[in-house]
């Protein structure tokens, strides 16, 4: 067996969020350093609060968990409340418990420089699946991390769709300037957009393979996947919700789950209509030099697969 993939996963939970902490923590090819978390889909407060239950949920103590930016770097925060509900995590038929995994005193930005600058060069692999601010500060405040990450695979933009606009996704629309830095930063980088995460879709066979397990956590994740269903329903149009953002983590598992291709990618900031847009250049021929990625087309059954595993393998409480 490899060694296993060191990442940090830097999130905004969030009913998917959720889920890819539950994949992290549970899949053993994954050595989850921390979770960092950034003000997205609720404020910094209600998300931060919500990582650290998931984690009592999932029984998983020793993964640290550290608070990020209150806010984009230029913009003002916007939540996605019709989504994710007043909580951020709203549940259907589960009573979330009261965190007893505690928040650590470190500022996100410093944990993600620290570890990756303390852990072996090409080792740590950043997973954002929330606004991009905390992974920007982090290549600013201390550059030489760029040289140092494996790689970056991210969930947020797409190369035909948007959610937020027509053409932008929430993580990138909310941060387009953070979302800007990364995007042009030298490291490798995927981006998991809609295009594949719109795959993803929890139909009602896989839902009722989850409760099936029969597990206070598989109950959570239920319920996670009711409230997602009817949120996708009312303000998407989607009859299953897509599960984005364990994506992103499925790739780092078992790449063959998720298929790629090269593109050059850049970030919209100025259009009226665009702003927030992630821009592919498919043209021909594409730069040798390339560094960017996006991710294609998703193995349904595999990564369902991956996901209903880590279900069963958390500990639970
Ligand atoms: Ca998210």
């Amino acid at each position: 067996m490899n060694e296993p993939r060191k990442m940090i996963l830097d999130c905004d939970p969030g009913h998917d969020d959720a889920v890819a902490i539950l994949l992290a923590a549970g899949n053993p090819v994954i050595e989850l350093l921390g979770i960092t978390t950034i003000g997205g889909n609720q404020t910094l407060e209600k998300v931060t609060r919500n990582a650290r239950a998931v984690l009592t949920i999932a029984g998983i103590d020793g993964v640290p968990v550290h608070a990020g930016c209150t806010r984009p770097l230029v913009r003002q925060g916007v939540v996605a409340a019709e989504v994710h509900g007043d909580s951020g995590m709203d549940v259907h038929g589960y009573a979330v418990p009261e965190p007893t995994v505690g928040l650590d005193d470190a500022h996100a930005v410093d944990f993600i420089i620290d570890t990756v600058m303390s852990e072996p060069a090409g080792t740590v692999t950043l997973v954002p699946t929330g606004p991009l601010t905390n992974i920007a500060m982090a290549a600013r405040k201390e550059p030489a991390i760029v040289d140092r990450v494996a790689e970056v695979v991210l969930m947020g933009g797409g190369y035909r769709e948007g959610n937020k606009t027509a053409v932008a996704e929430f993580n990138i629309s909310v941060d387009p300037e953070a979302a800007h830095i990364v995007f042009n930063e030298s490291w490798p980088l995927t981006m998991v957009g809609l295009d594949l995460t719109h795959q993803a879709l929890a139909t009602p066979e896989v839902e009722a393979r989850i409760k099936g397990l029969g597990s206070d956590v598989a109950d959570f994740v239920v319920g996670l996947i009711g409230f997602f269903r009817e949120a996708y329903r009312e303000n998407q149009g989607f009859d299953d919700p897509p599960v984005h953002d364990p994506c992103a983590v499925a790739y780092l598992i078992d790449p063959s789950v998720v298929s790629t291709t090269k593109v050059p990618l850049d970030v919209e900031l100025q259009g009226t209509l665009t702003a927030g847009m992630t821009v592919a250049d498919f043209r021909a021929p594409i730069p040798a030099d390339c560094t960017t990625q996006v991710a294609v087309t998703l193995d349904h059954a595999k990564f369902w697969d991956l996901v209903v595993e880590a279900i069963e393998a958390v500990p639970g409480r």
